[in-house]
């Protein structure tokens, strides 16, 4: 079996080589030369645990060789970014870009699998532009066209950062296609290599079970977030609240940050949004609360700031998420740049997970330092990233700080500035 996959990602990566290991003969598409020629190296522009390592295999076993160009194959898989740009249109033209390229390479027999994050209806959209390509191609049932038929579905991903590599072998998939056979053929090739149960549904159905996913994810983080608003209203620790609360044997309240970062739960929700504008109503008032929050951090530290003189800030954490290294759409990092701007006082950055600065930091004057000298120096810790690094922290450095705690991290600790 051959497999074609465009785009090298932190999907199209890990399936690529995962496949390979697995025994497939491997072609990959990126269009980035660099991105190419470093897998061509066995080296990975990604950062991700045994990565490396499974891709340095893959490629010498001779089983994954990656170009510009797309190959003829078997099975087609589309793992290209569909980038979301909150009050505007989803951005489907990468995903239009792979399906014309692969295009040329179409013969009858082929499945072609669409893993990208997808509005709902990008599947059957995509089919429309194979065949409009190819008319010598046909996606009908009809049994005079069974010589002429290829196979599209839809396939999305829930793997987590840190651990793609044995969620995309464990994790249960849904499996939905254009058409029955579509569904069964897609299912046929997953099966070779999930572990996970297959689930099976339609096109459709498969691409709003991803959005359906996030946009949980992300009303319960809105939850949450609320909650930390009403406590520090009403003046109560929501840490402590959250955690009484979820004693109840069916209450599971998720914790409140500082905002939602990634480009996954704080996207996938527009999808839904942007189809069911009237429907969606809940789903975007959370994408509201959630991006809320950034803003009334830097409201509150700089309320703190202000009544100090020229005060120094440490500010813990700049990933979007705790034990990580990606900046990418973070919360954090955002917070720590708008404090830069208000001029307040002197930005210590601690990011264990991190040598250097993003030039915008470095340009707004901030420090990157080890946390303990970084909390001595300071008048106010801010703690945005609950990151495992930061907890040998010794407490009494913090006795004459004021604390302020994004994340419930020093909840256990006295003193602490509750809420935020
Ligand atoms: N967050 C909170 N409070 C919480 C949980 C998360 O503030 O209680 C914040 C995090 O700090 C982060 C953001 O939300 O900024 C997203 O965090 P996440 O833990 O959801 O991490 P992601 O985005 O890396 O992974 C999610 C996962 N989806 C679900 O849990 C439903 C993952 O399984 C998906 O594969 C991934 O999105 C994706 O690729 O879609």
């Amino acid at each position: 079996n051959k497999v074609c996959v465009i785009g090298l990602g932190y999907i199209g990566l890990p399936t690529a080589s995962l496949l390979a290991i697995k025994g497939f003969d491997v072609h990959g598409v990126d269009v980035n030369r660099q991105t190419i020629d470093l897998i061509n190296q066995g080296e990975v522009h990604i950062v991700e645990p045994d990565l490396d390592i499974m891709v340095k295999a893959a490629v010498q076993s001779g089983r994954l060789h990656v170009s510009e160009e797309p190959e003829e194959a078997d099975v087609f898989i589309l793992a290209v970014p569909t980038p979301f740009q909150e009050n505007q249109k989803p951005d489907l033209s990468y995903v239009k870009q792979a399906v014309l390229a692969v295009v040329p390479y179409l013969r009858p027999g082929n499945i072609v699998i669409l893993e990208s994050t997808s509005p709902v209806g990008t599947t059957e959209t995509a089919t429309e532009w194979l065949m409009e390509a190819r008319t010598d191609l046909s996606v009908s049932g009809l049994v005079h066209q069974a010589s002429r038929r290829i196979y599209v579905a839809h396939c999305p991903e829930r793997v987590m950062p840190g651990q793609i590599l044995r969620e995309l072998v464990e994790n249960d998939r849904i499996i939905g296609g254009i058409d029955l056979e579509s569904t069964q053929r897609a299912v046929a090739f997953y099966r070779q290599f999930v572990s996970g149960k297959i689930l099976e549904t339609n096109a459709k159905t498969a691409e709003m079970a991803k959005l359906a996913e996030n946009s949980f994810r992300d009303v319960n983080i809105a939850f949450a977030n609320e909650l930390s608003l009403i406590c520090d209203h009403l003046g109560i620790n929501v840490w402590e609240l959250i955690r009484l609360a979820n004693h109840h044997p069916r209450v599971n309240i998720l914790q409140p940050g500082p905002g939602v970062g990634g480009h996954c739960i704080a996207v996938d929700p527009w999808f839904l949004v942007d189809a069911a504008p009237e429907q969606a109503k809940l789903i975007h008032t959370a994408r509201v609360v959630n991006d809320f929050k950034p803003g009334y951090v830097v409201e509150k530290v700089a309320e703190r700031a202000k009544r100090l003189k020229s005060p120094i800030i440490a500010c813990l954490g700049l990933s979007f998420k705790a034990n990580i290294d990606d900046l990418r759409e973070s919360p954090a990092a955002a917070i720590v740049e708008h404090l830069s701007k208000l001029e307040i006082g002197t930005l210590l950055a601690v990011e264990p997970h991190i040598r250097v600065l993003p030039e915008s930091l470095q340009q707004a004057g901030v420090q990157l330092m080890e946390i303990e000298e970084a909390v001595r120096k300071a008048d106010i810790v801010l703690l945005l990233v609950n990151h495992d690094a930061f907890y040998p922290i010794d407490r009494n450095l913090l006795q004459e700080k004021i604390v302020m705690d994004t994340r419930g991290f020093f909840s256990e600790s006295p003193r602490v500035q509750v809420g935020v």
